[in-house]
């Protein structure tokens, strides 16, 4: 079997469930559809299992967790709808079906916030007993915010028109690449007020774009949530119990989440956070390219050039920045294998989507 196939067989059954389920208008219905994707004989968790015998030796793991995951769904979803089904029933004979002028009337399909909007508006939820308000920044940014603000070098390979898309037109305008560059707005708007504050704490939310090839993990538009705080002894401690805090509060009590030295200019020392791979559990897979990780963030202690650019004294105050992958974080937190899902909208995906917010 190929690796490419595995996916469509596994999403294939998952993208059909939500429509089948919402056709179940009784408990007769129910058990049909109970037999037909998880009964022992001829069901669709059947003929995954038959897949999963003749995998290849190395797939199986990555291969028999995704299908775990998925019949772990089935069955809890089919119980969860039984328990209506049975309530209803119940509600109905003990009203000798009588008509009841009470029961509420059939509601017509509602509208939801898109799940990554759900996410950032999570993220916010998280970071907001911590003093943390929610900035803004244009899409359309200058190379001045985008790149100067941030000490990255004229000659650094990120400005070039390879990685990033420009203004034909507008000479120095291009497509913000990250949302660092609300960093700098909001260094400069609130420089003049930072004594009276006693500081400056902000996360900032945004579409991104970047020149970068599509694939599981990467999106040439993504979103990133920034975050900043600027204070007095600001260190790399205060960084990784805010971070860690974060991602629990995502992840739950037991994520596992591990700090890598990394370099970006705009900050000293410089770091990743990366997860254990929820889709394998580590052991290895496509989407953390066999690693067992996958990385969410960057983040570091901000470069005193930057708090310079802003006018704000790198003698008196120090601070830390991160830039979380939202897509990135979506797909770790609802194990879904590839972030071109968020974007295709299709609404049997995003009805799956329920543990985002
Ligand atoms: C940055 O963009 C830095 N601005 C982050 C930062 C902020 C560092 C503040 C220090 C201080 P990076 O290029 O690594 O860093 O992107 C951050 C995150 O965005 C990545 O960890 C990843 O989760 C996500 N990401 C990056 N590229 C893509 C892409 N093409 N598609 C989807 N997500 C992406």
């Amino acid at each position: 079997m190929e690796p490419s196939l595995l996916p469509v067989e596994i999403l294939e059954a998952q993208q059909d469930f939500p429509m089948a389920l919402a056709a179940c208008k009784d408990l007769d219905g129910l058990l049909r559809l109970k037999g037909a994707y998880i009964g022992r004989e001829g069901s669709h968790a059947a003929r995954l299992m038959e897949l999963l015998k003749a995998a290849p030796k190395e797939q199986k793991r990555e291969l028999g967790a995704a299908i775990n995951a998925l019949k772990n769904q089935w069955e809890e979803t089919i119980k969860a709808r039984q328990v209506e089904l049975e309530n209803a029933k119940k509600r109905a004979a003990a009203l000798g079906n009588t008509w009841d002028p009470d029961l509420p009337a059939p509601m017509p399909a509602q509208g939801s916030l898109h799940p990554l909007n759900r996410l950032i508006d999570r993220l916010v939820d998280v970071f907001r007993p911590l003093g943390y308000h929610v900035e803004e920044g244009p899409e359309a940014e200058t190379e001045a915010h985008n790149f100067d603000g941030l000490n990255i070098p004229v000659d650094h390979p990120a400005r070039g028109s390879a990685d990033t898309f420009y203004f034909e037109k507008h000479p120095g305008l291009l497509l913000r690449t990250h949302t660092s560059p609300v960093q700098v707005r909001t260094l400069l708007r609130l420089a003049p007020h930072i004594k009276e504050k006693g500081g400056i704490r902000f996360l900032a939310p945004g579409r991104v774009y970047r020149k970068d090839e599509i694939d599981p993990t990467h999106s040439p538009m993504f979103h990133q949530v920034e975050g900043m705080l600027v204070g007095h002894g600001v260190g790399m401690h205060h960084l990784k119990g805010t971070l860690a805090y974060a991602m629990k509060a995502l992840f739950g009590p037991g994520a596992d989440i591990r700090f890598r030295p990394s370099y970006f200019p705009f900050v000293e020392p410089g770091c990743e956070v990366d997860v254990r791979c929820p889709l394998c559990g580590g052991s290895g897979c496509r989407v953390c390219k066999q690693s067992g990780w996958v990385e969410l963030l960057g983040a570091g202690l901000v470069h005193p050039n930057v708090l310079e650019y802003a006018g704000i004294d790198p003698g008196e105050w120090s601070g830390f920045a991160f830039g979380m992958g939202v897509e990135r974080i979506a797909m770790m937190v609802s194990q879904t294998p590839d972030l071109r899902f968020f974007f295709e909208n299709d609404q049997r995906f995003l009805k799956t989507m329920g543990g985002l917010d």
